[in-house]
């Protein structure tokens, strides 16, 4: 079996994706993969199309962890999300093939279920805490059991949004750490004393803190007894978990903005995180991830992949089939995507009672329109930046 052709659409129903359509020369045997990078869409698009794509025509789409290690080394160039999007792009759309031709859904080829459903934690933002307890409240009548409370804090706007419009590619959102530290253990206590003890509740720090900030606020929310607390400080600094485990037993879930296994091994052998939450179309694909995921088990820890909406729904149905067979999943991350999302992408993700499940079509079991695609070109769009009450600028 070869690979004859390697197509890249970029679409945008609703928000921007990249998907990767590897055909073969068996008539009808193609696989779709994801390579959608938030912001940096047509960079990932270009590497596929003038770098990677020309070097695979002619070889074998079975031999998934060869084509991996020629990707990833065989350029000498390697890692960084731009490529590690490139490559998780064709690894998920080998699977797809491979789960096809087999006919066998990923899941299976991955060794078979080890449980029924993916318990899934949903978004519940807010403006306020009212608003959050809210939404938590409809999705719990839904039968979501987690749910990942953001709460807006409006202090510290000293500077007009309409004053920055100009530098940035979007209007700035604001924080400050100090409204933040301050309101936010309130918060969960507003949310504690109105669901009570039963709703499993997550925080997504997005590493605005730094060292002592983050410790400081694993400790005021301990009493909580959140899953996790996600992404306390910058990737840059993952060392600095120590001084976060010694301070708090809060569970810490981290990893959206690591490309690599080698990244997770420290924060692992030395237990300074608790849940895995790598992005599987930013860290090279299933294979990648599902190392990761074994490394995560030999120390005891979870896994609970990113699922932002801003990957397409092929990475979302790749992250289920992992969680339905690895041992050591902990939740998956759940969002809804653009209505016109629904024209393109067909799959077989379904949700009940707050469990993820897929079908048991062969491979990952989604299928692209490429008429529809084509009828959503791309826009350009970015994340709103993050801006501190001095307008200057900090982490999303
Ligand atoms: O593109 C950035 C998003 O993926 C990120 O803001 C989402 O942190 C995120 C999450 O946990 O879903
Ligand atoms: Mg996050």
């Amino acid at each position: 079996m070869k690979i004859t052709r390697i197509q890249v659409v970029v679409t945008c129903p609703g928000r921007n994706y990249v998907v990767v359509k590897v055909e073969t020369d068996q008539a009808g045997l193609y696989g779709w993969g994801d390579a959608t990078l938030n912001g940096r869409e047509l960079a990932v698009a270009s590497a596929l199309t003038e770098h990677i794509a020309p070097l695979l025509i002619n070889r074998d789409p079975d031999r998934i962890e060869d084509i991996w290690q020629y990707l990833y080394k065989g350029a000498y160039w390697r890692g960084g999300p731009v490529l590690m999007t490139a490559l998780a792009g064709i690894d998920l759309a080998l699977w797809d093939i491979k789960g096809k031709r087999a006919g066998l859904p990923v899941y299976s080829l991955l060794g078979g279920r080890t449980r029924e459903g993916a318990m899934a934690y949903v978004h519940c933002d807010g403006a306020d805490r009212h608003e959050v307890e809210d939404n938590i409240r409809a999705a719990q009548a839904k039968g979501f059991k987690a749910f990942r409370a953001q709460v807006g804090i409006k202090r510290w706007e000293h500077f007009s949004s309409s004053d920055l419009a100009d530098w940035d590619a979007t209007s700035p959102e604001r924080w400050e750490p100090y409204a933040y530290l301050q309101e936010l253990p309130d918060i969960f206590e507003h949310l504690r004393v109105a669901l009570g003890s039963e709703p499993l509740l997550v925080h997504d720090v997005h590493h605005r803190l730094n060292p002592i900030q983050a410790a400081r606020l694993a400790k005021s929310l301990e009493a909580y007894e959140l899953v996790f607390l996600e992404d306390p400080i910058h990737p840059e600094h993952v060392e600095s978990l120590r001084l976060l485990r010694q301070h708090s037993t809060i569970p810490v879930g981290l990893g959206e903005l690591l490309t690599n296994r080698w990244q997770f091994l420290p924060l692992l052998s030395e237990q300074l995180i608790d849940f895995v939450r790598c992005d599987i179309a930013h860290i090279g694909g299933i294979t990648e991830t599902r190392k990761i995921a074994i490394l995560a088990e030999t120390y005891n820890a979870q896994v609970a992949l990113h699922g932002a909406p801003d990957t397409a729904p092929i990475a979302h149905a790749a992250n289920i089939h992992l969680d339905l067979a690895i041992p050591n999943f902990g939740a998956q991350e759940m969002c809804s995507f653009p209505e016109e999302a629904a024209d393109v992408f067909h799959t077989g993700i379904s949700v009940k009672d707050g469990y993820l499940n897929v079908t048991d079509a062969p491979g990952l079991g989604v299928e692209v329109d490429e008429t529809a695609a084509a009828r959503f070109p791309y826009q350009a769009g970015y994340l709103p930046t993050m801006r501190r009450a001095d307008a200057s600028v900090h982490d999303w």
